[in-house]
């Protein structure tokens, strides 16, 4: 099943051909001269993908006020379909990650099955403890599964429980546990007996991780608590994961450190522990902004990638990260940042590919930092579009794929078959 007619992409590429070969043809040439195979390139970056929040499909919104466009999605399976059209132009975002309750939905085979018929699969899923839901027994307001309550402590273990059964149901193999636990006073908690809270309730949850599965943690300096945050930092959440065992490990979301923090290095001593689970890609200038991917850094994802690409290249034991975009789209058509942000990502990976490894390793070991971040910037700057779009072609998606979306006309067309939802309310979903 397909929400975007082919013919209309097969059209847009054929006047657009052209121009690629000769690109793409030129490009090889320049990598050729540097050592560099552009069709091994290629085939890296055409293994590639990066997982859709689902929770970014619709437009977000601050705590002051959301303002949502048209054909905003109304359940899971509108936002699977646009899911759907967003990898059928980019090819770049073969999986979706969930988030409950948000998506909760009647018949998960049914979803499984739509999800199919797209050719999307489930990425990790999402659980929500930082948030009440109606006639919940319990409230998350004084934290979860680090609560002083032991029944609130249950009811959250209880909720990572039946995400990881709505993940198996749905062929996931990892669950992602945030939670906003943290105090806004200084003195109002203690900061290691909740730390203890929070290793007592995630053992419980890692018992219950079926073989296969993983469980990320993912830290966050501040927001929604403002003076602390149980799991704040690396540092944190290394222990927790190093204390849970080894299908525990650290989830990097690019927004969640404080401003100017090198997150490169970060993820240098997660790779080395093997405690690495992944990212939440977006950007940020000031605080958890969750702005498009590479919008207002570009070369700060490039230096995070150069570090993952430097461990696959020297074959690091336990190197699997998952890949997924979190971002909220207060501005934009959502569809079109999440096209935009996956293919940013794609882009940065093939820019860390061209860095010439070896030449780096040699300048790192003659101590010629001139030399060594100057083939950084090589690649950084190298203009891989061909690449992209080479990619993009042999996969049957678009050259042009948010030009393709725009005469697609598809935003018009759900425009008319959702109706508009009321906005005003603040939050990001
Ligand atoms: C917390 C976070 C987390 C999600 C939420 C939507 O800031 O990054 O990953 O659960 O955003
Ligand atoms: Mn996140």
């Amino acid at each position: 099943m397909r929400p975007i007619d082919q013919n209309l992409i097969d059209k847009h590429n054929e006047t657009l051909r052209p121009q690629l070969q000769s690109d793409y043809t030129h490009l090889g040439e320049q990598l050729a001269r540097r050592g560099i195979a552009i069709e091994r390139v290629r085939e890296q970056v055409a293994a590639f993908g990066v997982a859709i929040p689902s929770w970014g499909v619709g437009t977000g919104g601050t705590r002051f006020a959301r303002f949502p466009g048209p054909g905003e999605p109304r359940h899971v399976f509108d936002k699977l379909q646009d899911c759907a059209v967003i990898h059928q132009l980019g090819r770049a975002t073969p999986t979706v990650s969930l988030h409950i309750p948000w998506d909760k939905c009647s018949d998960w085979r049914e979803l499984r099955e739509a999800a199919a018929g797209y050719g999307l699969a489930f990425d990790a899923m999402n659980s929500n403890t930082f948030s009440d839901q109606p006639g919940q027994p319990q409230s998350y307001k004084f934290g979860s599964l680090t609560h002083t309550d032991a029944a609130t402590r249950a009811q959250a273990v209880a909720h990572n429980l039946e995400c990881i059964e709505i993940g198996q149901a749905l062929g996931s193999t990892a669950l992602t546990v945030w939670i906003g636990d943290g105090s806004n006073f200084p003195g109002q908690q203690h900061f290691r007996r909740a730390f203890e809270r929070y290793l007592e309730s995630t053992r419980q949850i890692y018992a219950a991780l079926p073989s296969g599965w993983r469980m990320f943690l993912e830290h966050k300096i501040c927001e929604p608590a403002f003076y602390s945050t149980v799991i704040q930092d690396w540092g944190s959440s290394y222990l927790a994961a190093s204390a849970l065992g080894p299908k525990a490990q650290c989830l990097v979301d690019l927004g969640h450190h404080a401003p100017n923090v090198n997150i490169e290095l970060i993820v240098a001593r997660l790779i080395a522990s093997a405690k690495l689970a992944g990212f939440h890609f977006n950007d940020s200038k000031y605080g958890d902004d969750d702005l498009d991917a590479g919008s207002v850094s570009p070369y700060r994802l490039f230096l995070v990638f150069n570090e993952l690409v430097a461990a696959a290249h020297e074959g690091v034991v336990g190197f699997h990260p998952a890949y997924m975009l979190d971002q909220s789209h207060n501005v934009t058509d959502p569809i079109e940042s999440l096209i935009d942000s996956a293919e940013q990502v794609q882009r940065t990976y093939a820019q860390a590919l061209l860095v010439d490894r070896a030449a780096l390793d040699a300048a790192q070991q003659a101590n010629d930092a001139l030399a060594a971040t100057r083939l950084l910037k090589r690649a950084f700057q190298t203009d891989v579009t061909p690449i992209l779009q080479q990619v993009r072609l042999q996969a049957g998606a678009a050259l042009e794929p948010i030009a393709a979306y725009r005469a697609s006309g598809y935003r018009a067309r759900m425009a008319a078959e959702r109706p508009l939802r009321g906005g005003g309310g603040g939050g990001i979903v």
